[in-house]
């Protein structure tokens, strides 16, 4: 069809040669990174991550480090979660809101010492951001995004990958901490956590030179368990009802439409960005909300680079976001974002590329 050009400006990962020659078949964009998305066998890809295990080139998911005297402060100023109770070697998923609360970054918040933290970003500039609040407070920090760069380790035996690799302590890594380690002289963050919900870990590395070792290593350990190599998954993920920042949000989301508000906490105070606004809206309960939606008839909708719009009694009542073929549910399912009034078990129209289409909403996750 046509191709993307390559340039400066677009950033490769530290596993880019790798993925290539793995057989990557396409790549998305994202923090104005390359990120790798097939291999060009999506049922082989999605089986691996519900029954095996796949290892992903996401070094995408940037890290902007916040270190100093103030950093605890500004991390906080920055979510609107409480993160005092955050111990070290702990992960939170935690939003990032704008002065109006609305959602600008879902990253993961990792806390590697009392005085410097990771946000693990998604999708949008955050590193501008967080240095002007901490110019314009006055703080003595350091922002900066380091050359960091996760691999995912995903499925139900990425454990036994991850033991066979650092050895059996990972075991007992709970959901979200992690351990600074190193593996033959490769230093590494190693954590569990990952975009699907079949387990698994992240291993961040340190040193971009040893981007191809790595893979190379995870790969050896994971050929006994059928590692291959994969991607971001969207059939697991929306079965799963994980959020995609920017794909599911607008400039408008706030998190209590995307059932982020337990990620959220009540009576922060005026220095948190977004704290009052988001007391506000809970106070006032938020005006859409997120659902699941499962379309009649086996056909996949052949789009999804549009919000598709919902309506039920002929009136718009919201979009559907994202959807997939769901391979386990065998039946087309999508995340909607619509008017508080909707709820699960009403019947909506969708209208999909091709025509339009009766739909069911429920509750999320799908499974
Ligand atoms: N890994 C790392 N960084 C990231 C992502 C990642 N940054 C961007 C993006 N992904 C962040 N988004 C999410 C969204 C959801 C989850 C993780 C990252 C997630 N959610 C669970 C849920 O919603 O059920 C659990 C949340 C919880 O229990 O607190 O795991 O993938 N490094």
């Amino acid at each position: 069809m046509f191709q993307l050009s390559l340039g400066t400006r677009l950033r490769r990962s530290p596993y880019f040669e790798a993925t290539v020659a793995d057989g990557v078949t396409a790549f998305s964009t994202y923090n104005r990174m390359l990120m790798p998305t097939a291999y060009g066998d999506p049922m082989a890809e999605y089986w691996r991550i519900i029954e095996g295990v796949s290892m992903w080139d996401v070094a995408v998911e940037r890290q902007v480090e916040i270190s100093g005297p103030d950093a605890a402060r500004l991390a906080q100023i920055l979510t609107p979660r409480n993160i005092a109770r955050c111990k070290v070697g702990q992960g939170k998923y935690v939003p990032i809101c704008n002065h109006a609360g609305v959602l600008i970054n879902d990253p993961i918040l990792l806390k590697l010492a009392e005085d410097r933290f990771w946000f693990s970003i998604a999708d949008r500039d955050f590193e501008d951001f967080a240095a002007a609040v901490a110019a314009e407070r006055g703080l003595n920090v350091t922002v900066f995004e380091p050359d960091v760069a996760p691999l995912a380790v995903q499925g139900p035996k990425a454990e036994d990958v991850i033991a066979n690799l650092f050895g059996d302590w990972t075991r007992e890594i709970r959901h979200f901490w992690f351990r600074e380690t190193s593996l033959d002289g490769i230093p590494v963050v190693l954590a569990r956590s990952g975009w699907s919900k079949q387990g698994g870990f992240e291993i961040y590395l340190i040193d971009p030179a040893r981007g191809g070792e790595l893979w190379a290593k995870v790969k050896e350990a994971g050929r006994p368990h059928g590692i291959g190599p994969g991607a971001p998954n969207q059939m697991e993920r929306i079965e799963s009802g994980l959020l995609s920042f920017g794909a599911d949000t607008d400039r408008a989301t706030n998190p209590f439409e995307v059932r982020m508000g337990a990620y959220t906490t009540r009576g922060l105070g005026p220095e948190v960005i977004g704290a009052a606004a988001l007391d506000r809206i809970a106070t006032k309960g938020p005006t859409r909300h997120q659902l699941g939606v499962v379309l009649e008839g086996a056909t996949p909708l052949s789009s999804n680079i549009d919000w598709l719009p919902v309506r039920r009694e002929n009136r718009m009542i919201g979009s559907v976001t994202s959807s997939v073929w769901s391979p386990r549910m065998k039946a087309t399912i999508g995340l909607a974002l619509v008017a508080s009034a909707a709820a699960a078990g009403d019947e909506v129209m969708v209208e999909g590329p091709d025509g339009v289409v009766a739909a069911r909403l429920c509750e999320l996750p799908f499974l």
